[in-house]
């Protein structure tokens, strides 16, 4: 099955043998009758499994090309379930270009529980080489990252990984299975923020979680058992939902983002736009190569970095959103410093290039001459 067929029917025979319902019900049960003990219809207590959650799990596998789908409560309770693979003591590798609230996990939780986190620019993917140990199990990479759009080579991450024999665990949140699917390239691990582009109405927060790999599908079905942090049907339902649409979505995101970062780049008031697809953006060869088109995130920085002039462009705006988040088809605008990265200290975030005047969008799926004004009118 092609992409667009499967975002519709990938994993989706027979989701409702009772009657026949075309749309996978909500099955809004905590538990299931038993036959006998022990003896039940596949599903006993909604923890372990509901035939929502499933059916969404089943999906989200198809599209991103692997075997096993887990679906959590949150991104982060999908990224809190990978890191229970680890053991104190255990290294990871990660990205040092990431959403604050995985940095925050990695440094407020599990680096108290004893694993040892390394902060690295992956956009060399042999700059980490030097703090591989005997203890490293996983890198963390997330590409595109958030907010700085930069792109990791997922094919060269893979090899290494490989070579050294550790688990790669890719966010794709940013690019979603439509715009390119990292376990092709040979990572382990693929997590999405659901809440994103895969629900992409901005009506549920969710996470999910996908493998090829039998044993290590099992011990995450374990971890998602024993831990809880699972999604609700109805978040499940919306997310499937959300699914059916993707494709369609993301080349409007795509279309309408082009359009957005190729007006900043000639605006006199913007000094650097951030977007893959811009010939001049640093990895706009690799982006093509491992993604479809370039994605619905832009980020800008204005000429003078002023911080008061970024928050006055943000009040100004009337159709972009001033909130957290992104991947809904309304356009939402962000401020990195004050919002998503507010949790990473000033020196760590100024390294990697979060400064005061970078403004996050996130490119909706409106008319695009409403959006060009928009940010031409809150530029002044
Ligand atoms: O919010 P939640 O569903 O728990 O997902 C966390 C998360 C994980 N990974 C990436 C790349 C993310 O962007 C996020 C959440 N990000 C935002 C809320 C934001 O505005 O960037």
């Amino acid at each position: 099955m092609k992409f667009n067929t499967k975002a519709i029917h990938g994993g989706q025979q027979n989701v409702d043998p009772g009657y026949g319902a075309v749309m996978s019900p909500i099955y809004q049960t905590s538990t299931f009758e038993q036959i006998s003990p022990g003896q039940h219809k596949g599903f006993e207590y909604a923890r372990s499994g509901n035939p929502t959650r499933s059916a969404y799990e089943k999906a989200i596998a198809s599209l991103e090309n692997g075997k096993h789908g887990l679906a959590f409560a949150s991104g982060l309770a999908a990224i809190d379930a990978i890191l229970k693979l680890l053991k104190p003591g255990d290294e990871v590798i990660s990205t040092n270009d990431l959403y604050g609230g995985s940095y925050r996990l990695f440094n407020g939780i599990y680096k108290d529980l004893g694993i040892k986190f390394h902060f690295v620019n992956m956009q060399d993917p042999t700059a980490f080489l030097p703090y591989l140990t005997e203890h490293t199990k996983l890198i963390w990479a997330e590409t595109p990252t958030n907010p700085l759009i930069n792109i990791l080579d997922l094919e060269a991450l893979s090899k290494i990984a490989k070579t050294h024999n550790l688990l790669l665990a890719v966010d794709n949140t940013f690019a979603t299975a439509y715009l390119q699917r990292p376990l092709e390239w040979g990572a382990d691990i693929v997590m999405h923020s659901a809440t994103k582009y895969l629900g992409g109405h901005s009506d549920l927060i969710m996470g999910s979680v996908v493998v090829s790999d039998d044993a290590l599908a099992k011990k995450l079905y374990f971890i998602q058992n024993a831990s809880g942090g699972i999604a609700g049907p109805m978040d499940s339902f919306l997310a499937l939902r959300g699914l059916k649409t993707l494709p369609l979505r993301m080349q409007r995101h795509c279309e309408n983002a082009k359009a957005v970062a190729e007006f900043l780049q000639q605006h006199p008031k913007v000094e650097r736009v951030f977007w893959p697809g811009l010939s001049n953006h640093p990895q706009h060869d690799l982006a093509t190569k491992q993604m479809l088109d370039y994605g619905g995130m832009v980020a800008f920085t204005t000429k003078g970095n002023s911080y008061t002039e970024a928050l006055k462009f943000l009040e100004r705006l009337k159709i972009f959103t001033l909130a957290e988040s992104l991947g809904g088809v309304e356009s939402l605008a962000g401020h990195p410093v004050t919002m998503t990265h507010a949790s990473i200290p000033k020196a760590d975030r100024e390294k990697t290039g979060i400064v005061d005047s970078l403004i996050r969008l996130s490119v909706g799926i409106e008319d695009k001459t409403d959006l060009l004004l928009d940010l031409d009118k809150a530029l002044g």
